[in-house]
């Protein structure tokens, strides 16, 4: 009996070893071990963003313009972001509260509900501004989503608590991991208000899951049944994901701006943190209305470039969000030599407007050295564009910013919003915007 058990286990424990043995490789492949050795980047060469498909040079601002821009766009709608629907929603906006004495006096703080369906039911996106009072002229913008309600960017009680953060919250606001008072400004490390109004510059920003809630639900919520086809009951291989929502969403906030007369809409600088910084990319590469676009840490899917494959790899970013792209976008995971474009041509896209990406040296998972490859590839298109492009040839030190028509830092510490990195932003914006 004993000796019948002994052969069954060393039988068990024999078939599993070599069902290890033999799935290694598989497994291995399925999540590999992430790369931060420079020497382990495999050799790629990106493909020219002055080249048009067919071979030609592009040698002149309206060849740009006219031949290789909607190439590469036409490239990130289909490969990538996934298309964006052009059929337009009865979107309409309400001031829904407004404080002319807000922070101490300094701002005017004013919330405007935008309703996307006629009925004002469904998803809303709740914009909150803060504007400065000392200017008497239209004020130009920083507009950027906030990742956990506009609640959470300042502890100033009269900002509405937004509703989605509620819903979305639900399960552990009734445990009591999360109250709602707690809640409260818990952001405000990366939303320096009072330095920006300081500044002259207003802020304007929206909770991203009001347009689209971060995760894969095969797009039954957020924006996205809006615009499905009868019959259509998800988004085709080359329509947008979740990314290409908040993108969407950024242009809806711009829709307001255009009509507030307090704010310069000629004068909106788009910036986005992260997975933020990669949709303020997709939004102002596909709509010139942002005078300017900064990417904070954006990293993979982003700024850097995806032939790296170093730290975060389009193979790890689709398993674990497989919503924030388009399904055709899965094809490269793993097989980054294979694609046709790199994040270099995205950067080209926003041409020739202020473009800033800025890094943090322990950011790592977002490969720094990437995003400044990336940009310095973008360049080009913005010399042929009659700017100095990028006046960096080699990455510059930690906390030295570039400050040509594309900016760069890269500064110590950790994947975050830093009074540093605003800092940089101000004054890139008063260096480009206030000419
Ligand atoms: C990470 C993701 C990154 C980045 C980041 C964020 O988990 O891998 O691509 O977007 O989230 O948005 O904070």
């Amino acid at each position: 009996m004993i000796l019948k058990t002994l052969k069954r286990a060393a039988c068990v424990f024999f078939v599993s070893f070599l069902f290890l043995i033999l799935s290694a490789p598989v497994l291995f492949a399925q999540n590999p071990v992430a790369n931060y050795d420079e020497n382990a980047v495999p050799a790629f060469q990106l493909p020219d963003p002055l080249v048009l498909r067919g071979g030609g040079v592009v040698r002149d601002p309206s060849a740009w313009w006219g031949l290789r821009r909607p190439e590469i766009l036409e490239i990130f709608e289909n490969e990538m972001f996934g298309k964006t629907p052009v059929t337009k929603l009865p979107i309409s906006f309400e001031i829904t509260s407004l404080d002319k004495n807000a922070l101490g006096g300094i701002a005017t703080r004013k919330e405007v509900t935008a309703y996307f369906t006629a009925d004002k039911s469904g998803p809303v996106m709740v914009i909150l501004l803060y504007l400065p009072n000392k200017e008497k002229s239209k004020v130009p913008v920083f507009l950027a989503m906030n990742f956990k309600g506009i609640h959470t960017i300042h502890p100033d009680s009269n900002i509405s608590i937004t509703r989605s953060w509620l819903e979305i919250k639900q399960e552990s606001l009734r445990k009591g991991n999360i109250t709602v008072a707690d809640s409260r400004g818990s952001a405000s490390s990366r939303w320096p208000l009072e330095m920006i109004i300081h500044r002259g510059y207003g802020v304007a920003t929206i909770y991203y899951e009001d347009i689209d809630p971060d995760f894969d639900d095969g797009f039954q919520n957020g924006i996205h049944p809006l615009f499905y086809k009868p019959g259509q009951t998800t988004p085709n291989a080359n329509e947008w994901g979740s990314i290409g929502a908040w993108a969407w969403g950024y242009s809806r906030a711009m829709d307001y701006l255009e009509t507030d007369s307090d704010i310069d809409s000629r004068r909106v600088a788009l910036m986005g943190h992260s997975r933020l910084g990669k949709a303020a990319l997709w939004a102002g590469a596909q709509d010139q209305r942002f005078a300017m676009v900064i990417s904070n840490n954006s990293g993979c899917g982003g700024a850097a470039l995806s032939k790296r494959a170093y730290g975060e790899t389009i193979g790890s970013i689709n398993r674990v969000f497989p919503h924030w792209f388009c399904d055709n976008f899965l094809k490269y995971g793993e097989n980054e030599e294979s694609l046709p474009f790199d994040q270099h041509m995205l950067l080209s896209l926003i041409a020739p407007r202020p473009l800033y990406v800025a890094s943090a040296e322990e950011d790592l998972w977002a490969d720094p050295q990437g995003e400044f490859l990336g940009a310095l590839n973008a360049s080009a298109v913005y010399k042929l564009l009659g700017t100095d492009g990028f006046q960096a040839e080699l990455r510059p030190l930690p906390g030295k910013p570039v400050m040509s028509t594309i900016g760069y830092h890269i500064r110590p510490g950790k994947h975050d919003v830093t009074d540093f990195d605003w800092d940089c932003y101000l004054n890139f914006a008063d260096k480009h915007l206030r000419k």
